[in-house]
């Protein structure tokens, strides 16, 4: 029997095979495509119907080969949305969270409500892209789409629904609109009404694992395919690569690490409490009834964005070439906080570090391989701060950082985080979300026990490799320089 999992990244979409035999997982790419934002005067949308077009092909790839389904399911990154309307049909085109109509949103909204209000209703980080702040700037703005909606759905929801023609909104990424309250276990009433969204757009709220419908009759003809069925995945990427962490032990420390870093680890309960408002940790909804008490850590974003401006001015450079030049600069020569706000949307990178270390009184890197050190040698050095923190908040102590996702193939960013954090970093899979996204269809249909046992294949399965850390003195002053620099907080 073989499943379908999509997994639509910021960086790229895919489509994976996955086969269940003997307890072992057999995973194969079936179809890639590139998942570019559209800049559309002054709005960035993400391209949502090029991206059902690419889920289509993926169906006619199978059908090619001769190969049927016996279940599909979608993950893909959080906070975003489509409206349906009365007719059924999409309204307008999705924004990608990294537009600047939410600029200034999210301090406005405290300040009518107060920080603490907004994290004990919903537990989710103060992010300024959150679905809350997105829908209050729609709303702000007099938005026609709002004014016209009947449905709110997220894009794995939205996809779905082109896919099966029903509608549900997919428990994990609900969680992450900030307007999900995990205590009363429902959309926070007080919360939308203090933004003036209607609630009626706000649907019925489904688990991971739920069975959500079948390819609609129109589909299966468009494609000359039979119906399949279509279950929920976690449908928020982040939900599904910590569902696929390889973990023997009940307590463990995790970084998915692609586009975006989330470091965290994974909870029975979500942690609302003082301390975890005040290092602004979230509380997303998982699978079987978890939380992942997490931070977002701007990640190789950074990266993907110096890639983008090298090659606008005609030098083209793969992740492999970046990566070994990086290795041959000097190293800790400057470095950055990736999570200033500097480095959230789109645009020249390479000018915002100079930026940035002529701001904090130090030597701007120069040259691609010293920007690629300066990133990743950054990045490490805050896993380090974040892992600290979550240990703190958590009351648990790692004895080392499962790392997965496709910055796992970046070998000097798994040794430098090893090296920061002072403990092994084990990193595998590479496809964590998609691996996750596949783990809870096969619990659904019964093949897999529990997500333990799902773990147990998934390690059984793929290569996990380790990192020991390196280099303590070196990295411990570097550290101390980083904070330095970077101007965070003490612990
Ligand atoms: P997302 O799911 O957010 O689209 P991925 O998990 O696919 O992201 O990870 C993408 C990141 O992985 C890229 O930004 C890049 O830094 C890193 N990466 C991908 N391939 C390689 C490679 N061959 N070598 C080093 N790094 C890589
Ligand atoms: C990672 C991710 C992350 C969110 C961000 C918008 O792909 O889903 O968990 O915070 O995208």
């Amino acid at each position: 029997m073989t499943i379908l999992a999509y997994d639509l990244g910021a960086s790229s979409g895919r489509a994976l095979l996955g086969r269940l035999n003997g307890g072992k997982i057999e995973v194969e790419e079936l179809h890639r495509f590139p998942n570019d934002p559209v800049q559309a005067g002054d709005r960035l949308h993400w391209d949502i119907l090029r991206l059902l077009h690419e889920l289509k092909q993926a169906l006619l790839k199978a059908k090619h080969r001769g190969i049927k389904p016996s279940s599909i399911a979608i993950d893909s990154w959080a906070v975003d949305f489509g409206f349906i309307g009365a007719n059924g049909e999409l309204l307008g085109n999705p924004y990608h969270y990294r537009d600047r109509h939410t600029d200034g949103v999210m301090e406005q909204l405290i300040e009518e409500l107060s920080a603490t209000e907004i994290f004990a209703r919903s537990g989710i980080q103060f992010l300024p892209f959150n679905t809350i702040y997105q829908l209050a700037a729609l709303k702000r703005a007099d938005s026609p789409l709002l004014r016209e909606a009947k449905h709110f759905l997220m894009i794995p929801d939205l996809l779905r629904y082109f896919l099966t023609g029903d509608m549900y909104n997919e428990f994990s990424n609900a969680t992450t609109t900030q307007l999900f309250n995990p205590v009363e276990g429902d959309w926070d009433e007080e919360l939308l009404r203090a933004i003036g969204v209607p609630r009626e757009l706000f649907g019925e709220i489904v688990q991971p694992g739920a069975r959500v419908g079948k390819l609609r009759p129109s589909l299966c003809e468009e494609l000359g395919i039979e119906p399949v069925d279509v279950y929920a995945a976690a449908e928020h990427d982040t939900g599904s690569a910590v569902a696929a962490v390889p973990a023997l032990e009940r307590s463990f420390a995790y970084l998915s690490c692609g586009t975006w870093s989330l470091m965290g680890t994974e909870v029975g309960e979500p942690v609302i409490n003082e301390l975890a408002q005040e290092l602004n940790f979230t509380n997303e909804g998982g699978v079987y009834g978890t939380y992942r008490l997490l931070k977002n850590i701007m990640g190789l974003w950074i990266l993907q964005e110096c890639r983008r401006s090298w090659e606008r001015a005609g030098n083209s450079y793969d992740f492999p070439e970046l990566v070994k030049l990086a290795g041959e600069a000097k190293p800790f020569a400057a470095f950055i906080d990736p999570d200033d706000p500097v480095f959230l949307h789109p645009g020249d990178m390479p000018a915002r570090i100079t930026e940035y270390c002529e701001r904090t009184g130090q030597e701007a890197p120069a040259g691609a391989g010293a920007v690629v050190r300066c990133v990743l040698e950054s990045l490490a050095l805050k896993y380090r701060y974040v892992l600290e923190l979550t240990e703190r908040l958590s009351g648990q102590t790692f004895s080392g950082l499962h790392m997965v996702g496709g910055g796992i193939q970046n070998i000097l960013l798994c040794q430098w985080t090893a090296n920061a954090i002072g403990k092994p970093v084990w990193a595998g899979p590479v496809e964590g979300s998609a691996i996750g996204n596949m783990a809870v269809q096969w619990i659904a249909s019964g093949e897999l026990a529990d997500i333990w046992e799902a773990r147990k294949a998934i390690r059984e399965s793929f290569p996990v490799e380790t990192y020991e850390p390196e280099g303590h003195e070196e990295w411990a002053e570097a550290y101390r320089i980083f904070r330095s620099t970077t101007n965070l907080a003490e612990d």
